[in-house]
């Protein structure tokens, strides 16, 4: 009995150490330990033995038992631990290799330049608003004294949705929903996409951006217009821009002007960059038109107010001296990591 132990012993020991997985060691345990095990079969020919042998012969399986239990316990440690060492191997960081670098994007010159103006105006207590980019033919054309068979109105010109809902042209509509408000006075800009019809070329797109503005108070006069436009000119354009108004015609605005500012690149001698005028057309503005209040429910006998829009991509092209404006819907990197 105890050559025959020590024999399963020794092979049991073997299996164990040359093992490799824990489903193997699994397998060896049944196979020694369990219902048909070779142990478990020794216990089975006990009977054989004379009753005064039996609880030696009981304790020396027992025994081996235990050592067997204990070899394969010590074994499946070794192994979860080889398996912890690989995998923590496996996963260290070096910390000290250079990182991979990742790719930034770029704001665009039409963000630029429209934070730029957005910080001059709110600089001069106005608040910035938005309003829809689809919009009423009311509010678009008509509440701006826009009349039907104005030629802006035109299929040509505009796209519409339904017959009177479409995409608005400018972003006046902002200013009319405003002015609806009935809360006075009104300092604000209006900055937006907008849509018209035209075809693509080196200066025009059928979407755009524009920034209009509108201050309505008390006493309101063109100074005001003037002093406020030349103030924005040359915080925008530099110190030293001088500006110039010619008269215009606008059907939301009475007077109407246009303004040009002194070619920032001469100084107003004349260039190429001006087309040797030395100045640069740069926005429309005038009086908001006394009709144009009271369609809104400012009474025009006691307030007046004067507007303006500017077109966003006509400033970043100038300040940014691009060319055409394809440029600026291309995005690509190369060309706006330049601003
Ligand atoms: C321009 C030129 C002049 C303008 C007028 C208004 C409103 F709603 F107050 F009537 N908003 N914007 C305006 C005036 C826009 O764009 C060249």
């Amino acid at each position: 009995m105890k050559a025959k132990l020590d024999q399963i012993r020794q092979q049991v020991q073997e299996q164990i150490e040359s093992c490799e997985s824990t489903e193997k060691l699994n397998e060896i345990r049944v196979g020694i330990l369990g219902k048909k095990g070779q142990l478990t079969e020794l216990l089975k020919s006990m009977k054989d033995y004379a009753p005064e042998e039996r609880p030696k012969v009981g304790q020396m399986v027992n025994e081996a038992r235990a050592e067997i239990e204990k070899l394969l316990e010590e074994q499946k440690l070794r192994m979860e631990h080889a398996i912890r060492e690989a995998k923590m191997k496996s996963e260290v960081i070096d910390v000290t290799l250079p990182a991979s670098k990742s790719e930034l994007g770029h704001r665009h010159p039409n963000t630029i330049a429209l934070e730029e103006v957005e910080r001059i105006f709110i600089g001069m207590g106005y608040e910035v608003v938005e309003g829809p980019e689809v919009e009423k033919d009311y509010y678009n054309f008509e509440a701006l004294n826009i009349p039907a068979d104005h030629p802006a109105k035109d299929e040509q010109d505009t796209f519409y949705v339904t017959g009177d809902i479409l995409l608005r042209t400018q972003t006046s509509g902002v200013q009319v929903h405003e002015m609806e408000k009935g809360k006075l006075p009104i300092r604000m800009i209006a900055p937006g996409r907008v849509f018209r019809s035209d075809e693509v070329d080196a200066t025009h797109s059928p979407c755009f951006h524009q920034i209009e503005g509108l201050v309505i108070d008390k006493n309101i006069t063109f100074a005001d217009l003037k002093g406020t436009l030349a103030e924005f000119a040359k915080e925008l354009f530099g110190e030293n821009t001088k500006v110039k108004f010619r008269p215009h015609h606008f059907p939301f605005t009475e007077p109407s002007a246009e303004m040009d500012v002194t070619c920032f690149k001469c100084g107003g001698s004349g260039c190429r960059f001006c087309k040797g005028s030395g100045w640069i057309e740069i926005l429309g503005c005038g009086m908001v038109h006394p009709h144009v209040l009271e369609m809104s429910g400012v009474d025009p006998e006691k307030y007046t107010g004067f507007a303006f829009g500017v077109g966003l991509e006509r400033i970043a092209l100038l300040k940014y001296e691009i060319d055409d404006m394809r440029l600026l819907y291309e995005n690509d990197i190369r060309f706006l990591r330049q601003f």
